[in-house]
Formats: structure tokens, sequence, C-alpha cells
């Protein structure tokens, strides 16, 4: 699909199309078949669909006209280029979103959660961005916005006209802030773990060597993804791929087996294998339970978060392994155990992301996230200055609070935050 946005926009794309009536009198909002031309030639090159969407009524809220053209890619480009030489100039990075924003169509949260519904990689990332885009946290935020400026428009007047009411006045205003701080602890632990939903977690495999880390990675995956051999030191590269647990995207990492590298490339991939370690979120620490566990690996892992598997469960048990941590049995080659090895994943998957189904949840960007942080700490320090410093010293807080409200939602944020937020698009949106 092309999209051509800007007061001159069908101006410019009117020249390309042979239609029954001209695209000017298009009707708005309705869809129409078109034949795009080559203007120099009026040789016909693609059957297509057009929709003209007057201005403010668009997505962008200027004049948009939009041609769903058959996909080639060379043909796309050639349309492209005829309508930039009619005039038009290609879009930046989530211009068309920006300029929605800038237009008043949506505000900044909503703008950030058209990116986060583009990056959205299950259902559920799906539905939150959905519900941000909808204007979710907008609404919550907005009514906050209005008991802040209620609480500081009544503080003002106490500093207008003091009286004999002003302790008592003081007291429900410091019970109305702390009540907002609540709000906004509130959902920054459900945008965080929103954040969750949308990121996924990162989950590595670690063990000695020839444990069967590659074999039930594969097994988690259900596909030959890594290479099993029954030599040690198969894996050297760190091998991935993702697993969908409670509607959270959850990257499970292979990683070269732990131990004293025999030659430079063991100790790369070993190497690499700590670098996964530190990125992940959880360790998988998988043993081989047919043979006495690896202290060295369990003692290297304690600490961290961690499930510890006995992994080849089709065979013998070693006596030792009964003395192990709490760990659960599995086999890559019978299947035993991997439903509750994932049953324990999905556990830890919803410890960090909230249960799926969580209706009351909301996403946020990274700004909005650290906007919430300043925005707890400030309502704070303006409740404690309300109880023993001089009302404009708690006023000067409250006002910083305002302003951080507005920048989640877009309120005089400068163009350099802008350029940052809408950078993060692709091209197109
Ligand atoms: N009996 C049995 N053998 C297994 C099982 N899982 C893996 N193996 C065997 O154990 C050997 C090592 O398996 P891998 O999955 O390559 O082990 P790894 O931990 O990835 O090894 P490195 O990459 O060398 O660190 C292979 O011969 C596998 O066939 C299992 O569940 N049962
Ligand atoms: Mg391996």
């Amino acid at each position: 699909m092309i999209r051509v946005s800007g007061p001159d926009a069908i101006a410019i794309v009117a020249p390309l199309l042979r239609s029954a009536i001209p695209l000017a009198a298009f009707p708005s909002h309705t869809l129409r078949r078109v034949a795009i031309v080559d203007a120099k030639s009026g040789e016909r090159v693609d059957d297509a669909l057009c929709a003209v969407m007057q201005a403010p009524r668009s997505y962008t809220g200027e004049d948009v006209v939009e041609l769903s053209c058959h996909g080639s890619p060379s043909l796309l480009r050639l349309v492209t280029q005829w309508i930039v030489s009619g005039g038009a100039r290609l879009a930046q990075p989530g211009e068309f979103t920006r300029r929605a924003f800038c237009n008043g169509r949506i505000d900044l949260a909503q703008a950030e959660a058209v990116a986060l519904m583009i990056g959205a990689r299950t259902e559920r990332a799906v539905a939150l961005a959905a519900r941000a885009l909808a204007g979710g946290l907008s609404e919550r935020v907005r009514v906050l916005r209005d008991q802040l400026i209620e609480v500081i428009a009544g503080l003002e007047v106490v500093l207008d006209f003091p009286d004999e009411r002003v302790a008592c006045d003081i007291d429900a205003a410091r019970d109305a802030i702390e009540r907002l701080r609540t709000d906004v602890d509130r959902w920054r632990a459900s945008a965080r773990q929103g954040r969750v939903v949308h990121d996924g977690i990162t989950v590595a495999l670690v063990g000695p060597p020839n444990a069967g880390k590659s074999s039930l990675l594969n097994a988690l995956l259900g596909r030959d993804r890594a290479i099993v051999s029954p030599v040690p030191g198969t894996t050297r590269d760190v091998v991935d791929g993702t697993i969908a647990l409670a509607g959270v995207p959850v990257r499970l990492l292979d990683t070269a087996g732990l131990d004293v590298p025999r030659d430079a490339l063991e100790a790369e991939g070993i190497r690499r294998s700590h670098q996964a370690i530190d990125e992940s979120d959880l360790l998988l620490v998988v043993l081989d339970g047919s043979i006495p566990p690896d202290r060295r690996v369990l003692a290297e892992t304690t600490g961290r978060a961690r499930l510890v598997v006995r992994a080849k469960s089709d065979l013998a048990s070693h006596a030792e392994n009964a003395a192990l941590p709490e760990s659960v049995a599995v086999s890559a080659l019978s299947g035993h155990g991997l439903d509750t090895l994932l049953e324990c994943l999905t556990r830890e998957t919803e410890q960090r992301a909230g249960a799926a189904g969580d209706e009351g949840g909301v996403v946020a960007s990274l700004r909005q996230l650290e906007l919430m942080d300043a925005l707890s700490q400030t309502l704070h320090s303006g409740a404690a200055a309300l109880a023993e410093l001089p009302l404009e010293a708690a006023l000067v807080d409250l006002k910083l609070a305002l302003d951080q409200v507005g920048a989640i939602l877009g309120v005089d944020v400068s163009d350099a935050v802008l350029d940052r937020i809408f950078s993060a698009f692709c091209l197109g949106k």
C-alpha cells in the first residue's frame, strides 16, 4: 500500500490514475477501483484500489490518498517514484504517526502505542498494544492530570487567602496526593509487567559439555534447531529459538558447555556462554542425570534465577543426584518431564509478566516508564513537603509533577524528544 499525505496529496496522485470519476471528486472514505498509468506514455501498469480520506478525518489529519497495488516491490518502487517526481517526498520513519500527533489526532502515549503494536510478537502483546492505542493509558493519565490540577488550584487559593481552615485543606491535599501516587505506583507495576509481555524474557540453557542442552533446546522448540552429537563441545556459538509461554515470547539460548577450554575456539564459545548467562532473565542449568552432578556449574549459577534440569531421565539416575537442589527430570529422547519443565517455565514467566488474560494490564514505552518513576518520586516529595515546609515548596514539586504527567501525554514536549520517539518507527507508519 502506498500512502500519500498532505494538502497536495490528491493533486499529486491524480495524474497517475484513470477512473470513472476524477480523484478530486472521489467521495471521502470510500474504496474505488482505479487503473494506475504512466503519466507520460499513458501505459497502464496496475489495477488498484484507491481511497481518499479528506482532512481532518484521516490518520494524519491531512488529506490522505491510499493506493493498494499488487505487491511487487518493483511496481511499488515505480509508482512511488512517479509520485515523488510529481512533487511528494519519501516519508521519514514514523512521520505519518508524528503528523497524527502534531495535528492532534492522537496523543503521544497513543503514538508510542503504534510502535508497540508494530513490535508485538504474541497475541497477548497485541491485546496490550491495542488497549494503549485505544487510549487506555492516556485516559488514566488524563484523569490523574485533572485531579492534580485540582489539588494545585486548591493550594494556590490557600496561599492567596490564608485563613483558619488552612491546616485542614493541606491535610486533604496531602491525602489526595498520596492517593495519586498509589495510582501511579500501581500503573508502574502493571506497565512493567506489560513491558515483559512485549519484550519477552530470555532463558539460557547452560551446563557442562554433553549434558543434553542442545537436545533439550530442540525438544522445547519442537524442531531440529541445534546440532546434537555425542562429542563434548559440539555447540560453540549461541543458538537461539523463541517459544510463547503465557502469551509472552520466551527466547531460549543454547550455549557451549562450561568446562576448561581445550583450545581457542572452545574458549571463545565459553566466553559467549558467559555473555548469554549475563543477558538472561532465567537460567536452565542442564545436568546429565546419569552421571554425578557438575558441582562447578551449580556453584557458578547459585544466586541467579535458575531451574535445575536433570537431563537424560530415560537412563538410570546417578545416586549422587538425590542430593541436588530442587530439580526437574527430563528426557529429550522420550519426552518425559517436558510438560513439567514447561509448566515451571510458564510459572516463572507469569511471575515476571503477570498471568495471561490480566485485563487490567497496560503497556508503556520505556520513556513513559521513566516518566512514571520520576512522577512517583515527585509526588512523594510533594506530599512530604506539604507536611513540613512552606506551601510554596510543595507547589514547586506539584508543578513539576504536572509537567511530568503532561510529558507522558506529549504536552509541550520538545522536537528533540519527538525526533527520538519517531526515529524508532519503521518507514510508512
Ligand atoms: N539417552 C539420552 N541421551 C541424550 C538425551 N539428550 C541428549 N542425549 C545425548 O547426549 C549427547 C549430547 O547431547 P547434546 O544435546 O549435544 O548435548 P550438549 O549439552 O548440547 O553438548 P555440548 O554442545 O557439547 O555442550 C548426544 O549423544 C545426545 O544424543 C536424552 O534425553 N537421553
Ligand atoms: Mg550443544
